[in-house]
């Protein structure tokens, strides 16, 4: 029986990620940030909490980590964890650095202490491409990041690059294109959509403020995505993965979409605030996931409206509940 140790297990990915290898007959530990109230809402949502061996765990905490490590003596670390939400990245560029860029430092650090046979997956973002440089971007489009996030992440990925060349850790970047799913977080503008939709068609709500309307992301379904990871990690030869759609659409569109779907038309709700505008923002993405499709057969199944229909039911039936 394979061993994996998931950090950020209380996220979207991380739920997901724990459904999939315990499907396989991992054990799974799970890496959880001591708070006052620890959110385990989404492995209860997908029915997996008693399957899971929870362990504290802080990405500032490089001591913690080893004895962590030495502790679950892992085969394979998923390194989920992050400060995720770019908007909040330029508000907290500081310790967003030390979470989502050193921490990964402090990760691989630990492995190359406790050992260095442990493969290690990186979550590294379509962020990084930023200012994009190609359309659309694959491996090799230069990076060009635009918030202190996609700068932290940055400095992660090529940490791992670093990490693999220097001692010869069996280090993957997993470049993941926006991902989505009715557990992602509610600050991110797709659920924050379906879920809006659901309180207006429910009563709850009278309309929605979004920022800017014309970014354009390549939207994918996150319990696919995962599998991409694992399968990066199960190769004969660690690399560097383009995950992806290989279609875009805007914010606009996808408002369109969720409202459409319980007969509403969205410019009837939708209000433009400027408070939701960042500084600078990423104007488009669009991912070529060829590699992974070649070297990893992995291909996405689930189209942009299938996506955006089982989030806006998904919410329908949640606010319903309440
Ligand atoms: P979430 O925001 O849902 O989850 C982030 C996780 O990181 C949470 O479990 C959070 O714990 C944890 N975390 C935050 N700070 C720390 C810390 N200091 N120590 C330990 N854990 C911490 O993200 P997703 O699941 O959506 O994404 C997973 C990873 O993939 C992230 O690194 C993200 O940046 C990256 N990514 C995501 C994409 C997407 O579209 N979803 C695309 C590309 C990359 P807590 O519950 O305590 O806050
Ligand atoms: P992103 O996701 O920044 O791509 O990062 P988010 O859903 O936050 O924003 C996508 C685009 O929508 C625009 N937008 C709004 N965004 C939010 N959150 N709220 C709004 O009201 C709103 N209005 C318009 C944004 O300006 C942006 O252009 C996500 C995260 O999961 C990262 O961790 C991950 O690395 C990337 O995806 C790939």
């Amino acid at each position: 029986m394979k061993t994996a140790l998931i950090t950020g297990i209380t996220g979207q990915d991380g739920a997901y990620l724990a459904r999939l290898l315990l499907s396989k007959g991992y054990r799974v530990c799970g890496g959880f940030r001591r708070a006052s109230t620890v959110n385990l809402e989404r492995l209860d949502y997908l029915g997996i909490r008693e399957k899971i061996d929870l362990i504290p765990f802080d990405l500032l905490d490089l001591g913690g980590m080893i004895r962590v490590l030495e502790k679950v003596q892992p085969d394979e670390v998923y390194n989920l964890a992050a400060q995720s939400f770019v908007g909040v990245s330029f508000e907290q560029p500081v310790v967003t650095g030390e979470v989502t860029g050193l921490g990964a430092a402090r990760l691989l650090e630990g492995i190359r202490t406790v050992n260095p046979r442990i493969k290690f997956y990186q979550a590294s973002t379509s962020e990084m491409f930023g200012h994009v440089q190609t359309v659309p971007q694959n491996e090799s489009t230069p990076f060009y990041p635009r918030s202190p996030y996609a700068a932290a992440k940055l400095y992660a990925h090529w940490m791992t690059v670093n990490y693999r060349e220097s001692y010869g850790i069996f280090a993957c970047n997993g470049i993941l294109f926006n991902h989505e799913s009715e557990i992602r977080g509610l600050e991110f503008v797709t659920r924050k959509i379906t879920h809006t939709v659901a309180r207006i068609k429910h009563g709850l709500a009278s309309e929605l403020r979004l920022g800017n309307l014309e970014a354009r992301r390549d939207w994918g379904y996150a319990p696919e995505y995962v599998e991409a990871m694992w399968l990066m990690l199960q190769q004969d030869e660690p690399d560097d993965y383009v995950v992806a759609t290989g279609e875009t659409h805007s914010v606009r569109e996808f408002a369109e979409e969720a409202f459409a779907c319980v007969g509403l038309d969205w410019r009837d709700y939708v209000i433009v605030d400027p408070a939701f505008y960042r500084p600078a923002d990423v104007d488009l993405l669009i991912g070529d996931p060829s590699k992974a499709r070649e070297k990893l057969g992995w291909c996405p199944q689930t189209t942009f409206e299938d996506l955006v229909r089982l989030m806006v039911e998904a919410d329908m039936r949640r606010v319903g509940d309440q």
